[in-house]
């Protein structure tokens, strides 16, 4: 049984989110944006609540739940002749959907060793989107983007080969290898439709969304893979954002004069539930939302993160949302989770009030064994939960001397006391843009001991210990 917890924790914290390193990169498309729009001295008449009014932040969301940090992106492009530029076709609307894209993934989709990049783009809209229209990918300024990394540290433009151009106005990215062939998968999100490409393990991608029933619908913004029920199958959360089109989505907002126009708060538009897709044994999907306990249409969901928050061995879900209060989803393990924010103290800040939570990331930021949240927010500075603790017992897991390119991928076997697997897949792809944390912590539940840990390295060394001291960390060096 696979548990692939670190792993699917980890890509959703790279792919499917802004994570706490991301933050600085939002705070300045957000002056970008400020910069652009117009002041709105005077009061007078406007209809929907807009970002730019008086008692709000003057900042519509920042362009992304998904996405690296900013200054390396910056050094990265300069340096490795990517010439990718995100394309969110602004219109006169100012539609909602146009500052919310940007997602970046990064996954070594030839497995070579080497991290390739990939990045989700926009779509053509009209101004003003009429009934029927749809966003149009057709235009290669609006293709999502395939890099692939040479051993000369450049980057070359794969798309076309991959069969990656997309389709739709495109959000976020999730990489896991859903069918367990040994080549990662991407997932994309976007308004409309979702994607899952296959990798065919040559180079290509196969476009398998129908197939295998995951195209889901509305306006997804993050993704991630996890394997909730730990049946060695991967499981994919969805997180949505809004229950918005193009109809609803026009709305006016902001001042009513000329240039007064602004984007809407998302307070305009109702919540809508993310969705919970369950792998069944054949490949396909089957949707349990509903029957996993999640169905909750008023969440307004940016970013996700999966770790397993009181150590009894099962990943849990953390969902940040937008302006309405977060969730934290603890896994039951009969197949339920059950909404524990508010009793963790996990769904308000600090005053008891709701903020914009985006982007959210899972670490141990007191080496207690126990994983605490933190989260990116609009406007505002990033909101972290410390969490005390349950009675579970655990372990840390340290890779030491993990390299950029020779500690990719290691993975990490661990058999508790009552002869429970726990695997991991460790992925220390954060070092390649910015420093991460590479730690795993294992949550051992009423488990009192560890049989074995064990380490496998790419370079197919393994080193074994037997029986080491729960309730902290073990630091096993590189080879
Ligand atoms: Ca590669
Ligand atoms: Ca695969
Ligand atoms: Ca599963
Ligand atoms: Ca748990």
């Amino acid at each position: 049984m696979l548990r692939l917890g670190s792993t699917k924790l980890h890509e959703a914290s790279l792919t499917g989110l802004v994570s706490f390193r991301a933050f600085s990169w939002i705070i300045i498309l957000c002056a970008a944006a400020m910069a652009q729009q117009q002041p709105a001295p005077t009061p007078t008449p406007r209809t929907g609540r807009a970002y730019s009014a008086p008692d709000l932040p003057k900042t519509p969301p920042p362009a992304g739940p998904q996405a690296a940090s900013p200054v390396t992106f910056t050094d990265v492009t300069a340096q490795t002749r990517i010439t990718f530029k995100h394309a969110a076709s602004a219109t006169s609307q100012k539609y909602l959907l146009e500052t919310m894209g940007a997602g970046v993934a990064m996954l070594d989709y030839d497995n070579d060793g080497r991290l390739d990049l990939f990045f989700t783009n926009g779509a053509q809209l009209k101004d003003p989107m009429g009934k029927g229209d749809v966003p149009d990918k057709r235009n290669p300024r609006y293709w999502n983007r395939l890099y692939q990394q040479k051993p000369d540290d450049t980057f070359i433009d794969i798309t076309e080969q991959a069969g990656l151009k997309g389709e739709g106005y495109s959000m976020g990215a999730a990489v896991g290898d859903y069918d367990n062939d040994g080549y990662v998968d991407l997932y994309v999100t976007g308004y409309g439709e979702n994607h899952l490409y296959h990798n065919n393990g040559n180079g290509a991608f196969s476009d398998v969304t129908r197939k295998l029933g995951v195209s889901a619908g509305g306006w997804s913004t993050s993704a991630g893979w996890f394997d909730y029920d730990r049946d060695g199958r991967l499981d994919l959360f969805i997180a949505r954002y809004l229950d918005w089109d193009f109809e609803k989505g026009s709305i006016f907002c902001g001042e009513a004069r000329p240039g007064g126009r602004a984007f809407c708060h998302p307070d305009n538009f109702k919540g809508v539930t993310n969705l919970l897709y369950h792998q069944l044994p054949d490949g396909t999907f089957e949707e349990v939302t509903t029957k996993a306990g999640m169905a909750d249409p008023s969440g307004k969901a940016l970013g996700v993160a999966f770790a397993d928050f009181d150590n009894d061995g099962l990943l849990d879900v953390f969902v940040a949302n937008d302006s309405v209060r977060q969730s934290l989803y603890r896994n039951n393990d009969d197949g339920t989770f059950e909404d524990v924010a508010v009793m963790a103290g996990a769904g308000y800040d600090e005053n008891g009030k709701t903020f914009a939570g985006m982007g959210v990331d899972a670490a141990d930021f007191e080496n207690d064994g126990h994983m605490d949240v933190v989260m990116s927010v609009v406007d505002g500075p990033p909101v972290v939960l410390r969490n005390k603790g349950s009675k579970n017992h655990w372990l840390g897991v340290r890779l030491a001397a993990m390299k950029n390119r020779d500690g990719f991928g290691p993975r990490i076997t661990v058999v508790d006391g009552s002869g429970r697997r726990h695997i991991f897949d460790v992925n220390n792809a954060g070092s390649y843009l910015s420093s991460n944390d590479s730690r795993v912590v294992v949550g051992l539940g009423n488990a009192v001991t560890v049989r074995t840990v064990e380490v496998r390295w790419p370079n197919g060394q393994v080193e074994k210990i037997a029986n080491p001291t729960i309730d902290r960390y073990l630091t096993i060096n590189d080879h």
